[in-house]
């Protein structure tokens, strides 16, 4: 009885940020990983290339971890554009994670 309560709220939990993240579309932030990095220079170059793609909102590149963390608009630009940019500064990349 109890345990059927629980799931009854953390379903409602689930849903509750389901809705937020829907009313939050338009914006969106990845990880790319960006193996190809091999100064700490590197990020810098890729973060310049990513942020010339119409639609990216914020970048962060880092050495370590070697990877860039991108916010967008998804409505302007998409991941394999984002990927792009960074494959033709030379620096092929794949999603890590979706945040
Ligand atoms: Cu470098």
């Amino acid at each position: 009885m109890l345990k059927q309560w629980k799931i009854a709220v953390c379903s409602i939990i689930v849903g509750a940020v389901g809705f937020a993240s829907i009313a939050l579309a338009g914006s969106q932030t990845v990880a790319l990983s960006v193996p190809g990095m091999t100064c700490s220079t590197c990020p810098l170059t890729v973060k310049k290339a990513l942020q010339k793609v119409p639609g990216v909102e914020n970048v962060t590149a880092t050495f370590e971890p070697k990877e860039a963390v991108v916010t967008f608009n998804d409505s302007k630009t998409t991941l394999e554009q984002l990927r792009a940019a960074t494959a033709n500064a030379g620096y092929p990349s794949l999603l890590k994670e979706s945040q």
